[in-house]
């Protein structure tokens, strides 16, 4: 999705490494008063203080409210995928706002294991209909992207829609290696566009008046912590190792869910570029001012006051990623989505390492950008693959192995 032309993005935009120019990021350790960061204690009021810099600035602040929700299975196969799987649909209802329609989960449980398995929560682009091929499942009736495309028209999904996405979501593969994978319409929560926030969660939470006001993406990342709670409830489910996977614009929402909540045990960024992983003072790709025009649902209003003066922003996107420390965190890249900045996001991983140190542990523990296809890392993990922005099944064998390896 998105003006993405031939791999490098729009015109007009500097994909030449010589033109990004000098740049000064925040210190990771050292807060606004200019205290140094030196123990995991002073780290864990720091931590505090930057969550809500990126509520104020970028993101937008995350109603505190806790809401009543009620979970309701709509069905379950136990043979799904021809006998791979246990295939579960659940909605999950906002009890004191009946006008809101509820999130449709779409959860895929290995049949095979007799304990409670770890999970991928991640939110999809077009509907649970389009992740898999299974035809029983019921075509979403919300608002989608497009009015008269392949996959939707007047915005409403078509037939063809069905598995549309199925290469993206290898469920045969993550549920043969003894995860779920849990997954729901983004648009469920928010439909994406300027007046979206309308039929969504935002249009009883939030203050539409208000400059640190938060957006769609926070707004999704809320929603992917409420699939979480029901998930908590799942016997069959390991709650403990939920991990938080999106991408693109959905990466960005899984990099705050994480962020904010640390009840995910891991956090994946496939391609998240900028308001995600990419570093926002590096002058490469999609930059702040863009993505504030392109989108201006997404974030904080006030997020907009820097569009000229990014030097100005008090966090930058490394901030954002050590925020997920001491947890494992993947970030990923396609050698041919440079409007993402595959470099940037390395930067903005790499920077996260002070903090992972505080906690004894190796982040990315390299500061040398890899070949395509040479995932590097240890707590922290990045690659560059080949290929255009995408989810391909090389992403996901890389984010099973580090799941196997660093959640499990
Ligand atoms: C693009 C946008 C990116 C990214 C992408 C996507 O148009 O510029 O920031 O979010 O869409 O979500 O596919």
């Amino acid at each position: 999705s998105g003006p993405i032309a031939n791999g490098q993005g729009p015109e007009g935009y500097n994909y030449d490494e010589a033109k990004v120019g000098t740049y000064t990021l925040p210190d990771l350790l050292v807060n606004t008063k200019g205290k140094p960061v030196k123990t995991k204690a002073d780290w864990r009021n720091w931590r505090a203080e930057l969550l809500k810099l990126f509520a104020e600035n970028v993101y937008g602040q995350t109603p505190a409210k806790s809401v009543k929700l009620r979970f309701q299975t709509t069905s379950v196969d136990e043979s799904a995928l021809n006998g791979l799987a246990v295939r579960k649909q659940v909605s999950i209802f906002f009890v004191d706002y009946p006008q809101l329609p509820p999130i449709d989960v779409l959860i895929y449980f290995p049949k095979a294991s007799t304990k409670p398995v770890p999970v991928f929560l991640g939110l999809n682009f077009c509907g649970n209909h389009c992740v898999t091929a299974e035809a029983d499942i019921p075509l979403s009736t919300r608002w989608m992207m497009g009015e008269n495309s392949d996959v939707s028209n007047n915005n409403k999904a078509t037939e063809k829609a069905r598995g549309m996405q199925v290469r993206r979501w290898p469920i045969d593969m993550i549920v043969k290696r003894g995860y779920a994978l849990a997954t729901a319409y983004y648009g469920d929560i928010e439909p994406d566009y300027p007046q979206g926030w309308h039929t969504g969660i935002r249009s009883v939470l939030g203050d539409t008046t208000k400059a640190n006001n938060w957006g769609a993406i926070g707004a999704w990342a809320w929603g992917m912590s409420r699939i979480l709670d029901y998930l908590q409830t799942d016997p069959a489910i390991d709650a403990k190792r939920v991990i938080s996977i999106g991408h693109s614009r959905i990466g960005k929402a899984a990099v705050w869910a994480g962020a904010q909540d640390e009840r995910f045990a891991a956090v994946i960024a496939n391609e998240s570029g900028e308001g995600g992983a990419a570093l926002a003072r590096r002058y490469y790709g999609e930059t702040v001012e863009r993505l504030n025009t392109s989108f201006p649902h997404w974030f904080a209003p006030r997020y907009k006051a820097y569009n000229k003066r990014v030097a100005d922003l008090p966090v930058d996107q490394h901030e954002l990623l050590a925020l997920v420390a001491p947890r494992p965190l993947y970030v990923a890249s396609a050698d041919g989505d440079q409007w993402s900045d595959p470099k940037g996001e390395f930067l903005g991983a790499l920077h996260t390492e002070p903090v992972y140190q505080l906690y004894g542990k190796t982040g990315l523990g390299t500061t040398v950008f890899p070949a395509v296809n040479q995932p590097v890392g240890q707590t922290v993990r990045y690659h560059d693959r080949t290929g255009k922005h995408d989810v391909t099944d090389y992403d996901w064998e890389q984010y099973l192995r580090f799941a196997d390896e660093l959640v499990r």
